[in-house]
């Protein structure tokens, strides 16, 4: 088994991001040789400071899809289409977010913005919006491949800026609080491209359990065998179209705490 896993709401707590309820289990997973994939909206920077708290040191994919980031010895041979940064072989998968910024300008000059964008907030705004420290606020502002709108407009102005954005080449996924904005990718394709790499380098061919709480997590949860979807406080659990090769099971408890109860029945 291999897993992929969502961040906020997810393995951490949606408002203050412990991780507290998984921390043994995610060490017993490590011990049992069950990879455990990190797969966030969250950049680089942030991902980085988070593996270190989970001590995890397995592959992750970053900004809803965007890129793989693969530990430089973890294969042993440098993935096609790879390249180097820092001690990482990175794949990318989106488009560089100066792109989305061409088109957000443009967009924004015909219909407005009803949104705060993380590139136009200053550091306080997205401290007040998310609960981050100032600090991790700082990591979560050094995108390389989105851009989260807080949404301030209207559902229907929402429905025709996605489909503007679809219109342009460009993708949009709903985050926990954010709409994010990103080239043609999802989570779920970057996670076929790290499967891929398991296949060819360990010639390992994984079955995969997938974990999220929110829509943009259901590209990865759909190509699951098994699709944990992980309850959320005030909004009920996004919805998986029905397959008869994949088993869906919805936590009863909310975030880390529900993690923890379904991932540690399936490895019981
Ligand atoms: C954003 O992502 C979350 C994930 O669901 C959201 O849309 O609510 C990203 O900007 C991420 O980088 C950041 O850490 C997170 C903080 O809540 O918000
Ligand atoms: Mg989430
Ligand atoms: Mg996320």
């Amino acid at each position: 088994w291999l897993i992929t896993s969502d961040l906020d709401g997810t393995l951490l707590d949606h408002h203050d991001y412990s991780h507290a309820p998984v921390d043994r289990l995610l060490l017993q997973l490590e011990q049992r040789q069950v990879p455990v994939i990190l797969n966030s909206s969250k950049t680089f920077a942030e991902m980085l400071e988070l593996r270190r708290q989970l001590h995890n040191e397995h592959p992750f994919i970053v900004e809803n899809g965007s890129a793989i980031f693969i530990p430089a010895n973890y294969f042993p041979a440098r993935p096609e289409t790879a390249r180097k940064r820092n001690n990482f072989w990175l794949i990318e998968t989106g488009l560089p977010r100066e792109q989305l910024r061409a088109f957000l300008r443009a967009d924004a000059t015909e219909y407005g913005a009803p949104y705060l964008s993380f590139s136009a907030a200053t550091c306080e705004e997205i401290v007040a919006a998310t609960g981050l420290t100032e600090q991790q606020a700082l990591a979560a502002q050094n995108r390389d491949y989105s851009e989260p709108l807080l949404w301030l407009g209207t559902r229907e102005e929402k429905r025709s800026f996605t489909t503007r954005a679809a219109a342009a080449g460009l993708s949009t996924l709903q985050g926990g609080r954010f709409l994010h904005l990103l080239g043609p990718t999802d989570k779920g394709a970057a996670t076929l491209a790290l499967l891929d790499c398991y296949r060819k380098y360990r010639h390992t061919d994984y079955r995969l359990i997938a974990a999220g709480d929110s829509p943009n997590d259901l590209d990865m949860l759909k190509l699951a065998d098994i699709a944990v979807i992980i309850r959320a406080p005030h909004r009920p659990p996004p919805q998986l179209a029905a397959s008869d090769k994949r088993r869906v099971i919805i936590s009863d408890a909310i975030g880390p705490a529900g993690w923890r109860e379904v991932v540690g029945q399936l490895f019981s």
